[in-house]
């Protein structure tokens, strides 16, 4: 199933011309509506007019998630907010999160390359998809349901959590497809296990998995437990949500929806394009995003492009799946988690000190983020009951930071291995 024959089998040299023409519209556009941008292309001697085709892009300057928190909440928009009908958001290096805004045709482009993703799959409207991932500031959850009516499907909005009511769903209301994240997938093929579902009683067929790493081996479990295939999508909030790739039945590397976000490989050191074929950090340029277009934006996730055709008769490159980020983003049960910010929470409270280890670990499937502080000596104390109540806000506060919960024990002063270089702040356990 290609949901748009047009744009996902066009020629490479088509797709260039394109891409170039809508460069020069999106860079014309911010250098025009947005402060942040006209200065930045001007302190690279950039005029739009020199924006003419693809092969210009390279002298165009980057843009990070810094550059959004510093443009904190609206500043990156390109419309006034009368034009803006949605707004997401997603982690932020520090306390503040990365907000992203979108107009009607942003909905509806949304829409459109969450369709292809889900037609990559093989979802169409006979199929019954259940949404499990989270509904609400995530991209997540609202990105497939959106998608999901696009293409006629009938969906069956559950959100994330609630794992024997979903099960109860998947039974009774015949979902065929289910869309979650891949550890979430493997915590419901473990529970109905737990409850003696046999995964034949279900008319499941395809599983629609992303928005954290998980490896082949994790595939293979995940189709073998719950008679699936399963199938990998890939998106960040920044450029629309998911739909910014999918991997097609071949399941053979991601295909990027090209005619809306042009993907670079960079080394993240230099910051020069790699050659064709190495591996490097994802950048993207989108090219049709009316509320928030977004310039060469450094994803941090590495991998590499193939610009082979593929067996399914699709034209657009493919990524290979990404598996290692060039930061210390954690993705904690789909939840993008920065050590920055626990360090941020830790340092609001005059009880502990900035001596802190996160671990992270796999339980049962399922993430778990043990949070290891030294307590300030004056506040070390011998009653239980005094370090429990510390140890309750610690979880307070970091909860309603992260929005995930994580396991705080707090350890004597000075007991944290010191080192003279840097320290080891995350030991992650998990196997990716
Ligand atoms: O996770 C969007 C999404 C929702 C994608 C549902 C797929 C399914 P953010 O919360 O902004 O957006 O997180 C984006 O998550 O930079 C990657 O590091 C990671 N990520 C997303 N999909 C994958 C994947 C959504 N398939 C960040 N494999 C990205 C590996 C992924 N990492």
């Amino acid at each position: 199933m290609i949901w748009n024959q047009k744009f996902e089998t066009m020629s490479r040299e088509e797709l260039r011309e394109w891409q170039g023409k809508k460069l020069a519209e999106t860079v014309k556009r911010v250098y025009h509506n947005v402060p942040f941008y006209r200065e930045k292309l001007q302190e690279a001697n950039i005029v739009p007019e020199d924006i003419k085709s693809i092969d210009d892009l390279k002298k165009l300057p980057f843009t990070t998630k810094e550059d959004l928190r510093d443009n904190y909440p609206y500043g990156l928009f390109t419309v006034p907010m009368d034009q803006i009908v949605r707004v997401h958001a997603s982690s932020g290096t520090t306390g503040k999160p990365t907000v992203v805004g979108y107009t009607r045709n942003d909905i509806a482009t949304w829409s459109e390359v969450v369709a292809r993703t889900l037609q990559c799959a093989g979802v169409g409207r006979d199929d019954v998809i259940q949404v499990a991932y989270g509904y609400g500031l995530f991209t997540g959850g609202l990105g497939l349901h959106y998608g999901s009516e696009r293409v006629g499907a009938t969906v069956i909005p559950i959100s994330g959590g609630n794992t024997k009511k979903q099960i109860q769903v998947m039974q009774d209301f015949g979902s065929t497809a289910i869309a979650c994240t891949p550890s979430y997938a493997l915590y419901l093929a473990e529970a109905m296990e737990e409850l003696g579902v046999d995964k034949d009683e279900l008319d499941l067929k395809v599983a629609i998995l992303g928005a954290e790493p998980w490896t082949d081996e994790m595939r293979s479990d995940i189709e073998e437990k719950l008679g699936v295939r399963a199938i990998d999508i890939y998106g960040l909030s920044e450029i629309i949500g998911p739909g910014v790739s999918s991997e097609c039945e071949a399941q053979a590397g991601l295909h990027i929806n090209e005619d809306h976000f042009i993907p670079e490989i960079i080394n993240p050191k230099t910051k020069e394009v790699v050659k064709p074929g190495e591996k490097g950090e994802l950048v993207f340029t989108t090219v049709t995003k009316e509320g928030l277009p977004i310039i060469r934006y450094r994803t941090k996730d590495l991998t590499t492009l193939n610009y082979e055709e593929c067996e399914c008769g699709r034209t657009t490159v493919r990524m290979q799946k990404c598996l290692g980020r060039s930061d210390d983003m954690l993705i904690i049960r789909g939840v993008n988690v920065f050590p920055s910010q626990i360090e941020s929470v830790l340092l609001e409270m005059s009880e502990t000190k900035p001596h802190y280890q996160l671990i992270v670990d796999r339980v049962n499937n399922l993430d778990v983020l043990e949070v290891q502080v030294e307590v300030a000596d004056e506040f070390f104390s011998d009653e239980i009951k005094k370090l429990e109540q510390l140890t309750k806000r610690i979880k307070g506060n970091l909860e309603s930071t992260l929005r995930i919960s994580a396991k705080v024990r707090l350890v004597e002063p000075k007991t944290l291995e010191r080192t003279a270089g840097k320290s080891q702040r995350v030991i992650d356990k998990r196997d990716l």
